[in-house]
């Protein structure tokens, strides 16, 4: 039920009082994730991205709020809704993209595609040790020819007796080097793309950390390497041989996304306005200057129209109507809106909006691997185009 209760003045944070739309357990999700996050993540994510580290007992934290798969129902999930878990992804990120991308891959992708396509013995193994941060998952889909288009996927699966014999590479995997388990998506002998749970120590298998990134360094990157790795039918999905089965996995963490955003873009919002009031240039503060005014305004109202935006999304997740071409538009809008903001916010900062004494060009950096990841600006655009016109120009 949404509060009644009426704000008395505007709060510059929250321009247009979106959070009287949120219910009392939404806005107690969300409080306790961002008191987390003000703790916890914003006071060291700095030093984590310059040293490209992320602290390994940040996920049993992460675990210990209950936020692996907390929009799951069943096999011991909290089942919340999915605006909690969109304000928990928009929390997560005004710390950092990498933080909220481990919780995303861990829930929206490792342990959605289990729960959605798992067998009832996959699901029972591994969805409660998933949720209390026991095993980590990762989510192979993306290849070194295969982004995205990842139909044109090189990974194969052959069948052996009863087993398979897995052989390719993955790359750009979120949490691989961490990870107790890999969902990795191959073609069969028949063409048909299949899922299968990879595990860590499984002959054949490693995931070397990819390095030498200048976005989301506080996040693990790495490459799945598959070679002549024998894996047992029962860890294969045992009802999905089609795109659609990893394809229906993206729609849960795009919509995070579209959340996660605009957390990113509301801590530049906060570093700039704080600076843009303490900043003296020309005898008075630069707040005062109808040029920073404006694109004060302008963040604002982008930061507003963004966090609607993904509230009318969460909402029609939640009475099951929202549609993967509105998760579509969503990530697209969004995340081109927060990196606008995030860039408008680093000139507010002059020279000190490139370091790490801020917060700003961190989240600027992070997000154009968010710009990238879980489907490019241009393949939304593309998605979002079929829709209206019905012509399909992806090919
Ligand atoms: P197409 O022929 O359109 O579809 C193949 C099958 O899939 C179904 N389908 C979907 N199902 C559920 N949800 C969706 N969004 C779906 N889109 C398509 C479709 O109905 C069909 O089903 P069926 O039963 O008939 O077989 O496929 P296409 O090859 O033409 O590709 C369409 C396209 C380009 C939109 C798709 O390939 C795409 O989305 N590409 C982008 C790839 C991508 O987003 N990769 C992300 C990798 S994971 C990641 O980035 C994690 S970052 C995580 C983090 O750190 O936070
Ligand atoms: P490409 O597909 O090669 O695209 C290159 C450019 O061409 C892009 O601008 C693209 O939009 C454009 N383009 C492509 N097709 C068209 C077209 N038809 N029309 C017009 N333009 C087009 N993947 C996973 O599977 N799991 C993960 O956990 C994961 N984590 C990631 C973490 C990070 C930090 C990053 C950067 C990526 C991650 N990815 C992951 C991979 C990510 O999903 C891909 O990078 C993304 O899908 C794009 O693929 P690509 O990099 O191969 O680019």
């Amino acid at each position: 039920m949404a509060t009644t209760a009426k704000p008395t003045e505007l709060d510059p944070r929250d321009f247009l009082a979106i959070d009287a739309l949120l219910d009392d357990e939404e806005k107690a999700i969300r409080d306790t994730v961002r008191r987390f996050v003000r703790e916890r993540v914003v006071p060291n994510v700095g030093e984590w991205f310059e040293r490209g580290e992320v602290p390994r007992e940040l996920t049993q934290e992460l675990a210990g709020l209950g936020l692996f798969g907390m929009h799951l129902e069943g096999y011991g999930l909290p089942g919340a809704s999915s605006v909690a878990y969109g304000l928990t992804c928009m929390e997560l990120e005004a710390g950092d993209s990498g933080v909220r991308s481990l919780v995303s891959v861990q829930g929206s992708l490792a342990m959605f595609a289990i729960w959605r396509w798992g067998s009832e013995e996959q699901k029972q193994r591994w969805l409660p040790a998933m949720h209390e941060g026991e095993a980590i998952g990762c989510f192979g889909l993306t290849e070194p020819d295969a982004g995205s288009d990842p139909g044109s996927m090189r990974t194969t699966a052959r069948r052996d007796g009863a087993d398979w014999i897995l052989n390719g590479t993955k790359m750009w995997i979120t949490n691989g080097s961490i990870a107790d388990l890999a969902v990795v998506w191959a073609r069969t002998e028949d063409g048909k793309i299949n899922g299968f749970i990879v595990e860590k120590g499984m002959p054949g298998f490693s995931a070397p950390e990819m390095k030498h990134k200048l976005s989301l360094r506080a996040s693990v990157t790495s490459e799945l390497v598959l070679k002549d790795v024998r894996v047992p039918e029962e860890n294969r999905f045992p009802e999905i041989s089609s795109l659609r089965g990893p394809l229906s996995c993206l729609n849960e963490a795009r919509y995070g996304i579209v959340w996660g955003a605009e957390g990113a873009a509301r801590a530049c919002f906060e570093s700039a306005l704080e600076y843009a009031k303490e900043r003296i240039v020309f005898g008075k503060p630069i707040a005062g200057y109808q040029l920073t005014q404006q694109k004060l305004a302008e963040m604002a109202l982008e930061i507003n129209r963004g966090t609607l935006v993904a509230l009318h999304l969460g909402r029609k997740k939640d009475d099951g109507t929202l549609l993967p071409e509105q998760v579509s538009m969503g990530k697209m809008g969004n995340v081109r809106g927060a990196i606008e903001v995030c860039r408008t916010a680093r000139t507010i900062l002059g020279g000190n909006g490139i370091t790490l004494e801020y917060p700003v060009i961190r989240h600027m950096n992070n997000l154009e691997s968010v710009l990238t990841y879980e489907g490019t600006h241009e393949v939304h655009t593309l998605v979002v185009g079929e829709a209206l016109t019905g012509e399909n120009a992806f090919r």
